[in-house]
């Protein structure tokens, strides 16, 4: 056909195969809300990624959850049915045991202790068992403090959490947690748990102001106690055999889109956390300080004894955090 030769003649024609060649679409799973710091920040991850590879690579990006749960998600990336996702390392302790650490409760003393582990020699070992698991993480994105919420009363004391259903990701360090401060945990995938809260099927909930908020959960458990007992970074993680297989040039515009987007991220993460906060006040919500953490740190140190005993080769890297200043 002539009019094809000639619009997509001699080099058009190479320069077409060649961008089709490399021309590969990422599918990218997403569990929070249009608005939320984490969904602002993927979207952005996705429109660098696009710039910096001159459009060789692009994401679409499925937000809210809507791919399946994140235990799923994450096991789908390890498999390369998705290429990426943010995930929060909670739910990647049960195949990563290196990311557990950071699941043990009161591991850091504050948010910029964690940054301090994870920017550092930690946070390079953890990365190191999530890639032999087929996991590369490319940044951290911000996911605060979390603390306890519920139905019923303020919680000042471990004996307020007794006889407690308390929802936990899923993770047995979580489910440790709340039987060790007397409470009854109860698994499920975050999707699942406005609707338990309301309809009793648990009590209450434990997480940071913006997923209290996004969520909904602060209509249904309006008493929110300062435990701040978990502070849980999250990653951009992408499958190994889709990062490996790219060029050194991809590799390096892939890894800085993802940290450009991790910086963004962590400033609307602290705009965010003070607006979920008023949000949820100016609605009646009934907040407390904790006095004394003291008495929670104590009840629940056997989740660390239980863990180190079952993962002995982790006692390092957990030193290595406490002794971090
Ligand atoms: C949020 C986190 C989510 C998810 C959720 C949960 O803070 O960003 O990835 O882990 O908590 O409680 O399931």
């Amino acid at each position: 056909m002539t009019f094809t030769k000639s619009v997509l003649g001699g080099i058009a024609v190479s320069a077409l195969v060649a961008t089709a060649a490399f021309a590969e679409e990422w599918k990218g799973w997403n569990i929070h809300v249009e608005g939320y710091p984490n969904t602002v920040a993927m979207d952005k991850f996705g429109e660098l990624l696009a710039e910096k590879t001159n459009g060789e690579i692009t994401l679409q990006m499925f937000h809210g959850g809507v791919l399946g749960s994140q235990p799923d998600a994450i096991e789908q990336v390890r498999a390369g049915a998705l290429a990426i996702g943010n995930f929060n390392l909670g739910p990647m302790g049960p195949t990563i045991p290196e990311t557990n650490v950071v699941s043990l409760p009161f591991v850091f003393k504050d948010v910029d202790h964690m940054h301090r582990a994870m920017d550092g020699e930690a946070g390079q070992k953890i990365s190191d068992g999530m890639a032999a698991k087929g996991l590369i993480a490319l940044a951290w994105y911000d996911s605060g403090a979390r603390s306890f919420y519920n139905s019923k009363k303020p919680i000042n004391t471990p004996a307020d959490v007794q006889g407690m259903k308390v929802r936990v990701m899923n993770n047995d360090l979580y489910s440790g947690m709340i039987q060790e401060l007397g409470g009854n945990p109860s698994p499920m995938a975050f999707a699942e748990v406005y609707q338990s809260l309301k309809t009793g099927v648990v009590d209450g909930a434990e997480n940071n102001w913006p997923s209290y908020e996004s969520t909904g959960h602060f209509e249904v458990a309006g008493y929110y106690s300062l435990s701040e007992h978990l502070i849980i970074p999250e990653c951009v993680c992408i499958n190994a055999d889709v990062y490996n297989a790219l060029t050194p040039e991809q590799q390096t515009a892939v890894k800085e889109a993802a940290m450009e987007s991790a910086t963004l991220q962590r400033e609307l993460w602290a705009t965010r956390e003070t607006e979920s906060r008023d949000k949820v006040m100016a609605t009646g919500v009934k907040f407390n300080e904790i006095a004394d953490k003291t008495p929670f740190q104590e009840a629940m140190k056997p989740v660390y004894e239980t863990y180190l005993a079952a993962n002995p080769d982790i006692a390092p890297l957990v030193e290595l955090i406490q002794s971090l200043q």
